[in-house]
């Protein structure tokens, strides 16, 4: 490497020089998050998945029947978006509840 003789330092000429200072950007990155998404399936009963949406995601009856209804008609939906962490306990919560229940019901996560 060429360097100017005046102008240019050499390896860690500046280390330890108090008079030296470099100014840092304090980067702050938010984590990442991550969507909880609830699979159609043909057996789960209508009233389970409303059940399972108001216990386990704070909705209402009718927020909770009107997400269900997607879920039903579409394939899938997001029912939240959560840090990874509690986006996991959700999931295992609805797998869960529904293998208890003896439903085939799906919930899986994916980073948004
Ligand atoms: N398709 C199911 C039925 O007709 C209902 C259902 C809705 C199942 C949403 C799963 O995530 C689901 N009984």
């Amino acid at each position: 490497m060429i360097q100017h003789p005046i102008t240019m330092a050499g390896p860690d000429e500046d280390a330890g020089d108090p008079a030296v200072v470099v100014a840092t950007r304090p980067k702050t990155k938010r984590p990442p998050l991550y969507k909880v998404l609830l699979l159609n399936d043909d057996y789960t009963p209508m009233e389970f998945v409303v059940a399972v949406l108001e216990r386990f995601f704070g909705m209402s009856h009718a927020q909770a029947f009107e997400i269900m209804l997607t879920v039903h008609k579409k394939g899938l939906a997001v029912v939240g978006v959560f840090s990874h962490e509690i986006a996991e306990t959700k999931v295992a919560q609805v797998m869960d509840f529904a293998r208890r229940h003896q439903h085939p019901l799906q919930c899986t996560m994916e980073k948004e």
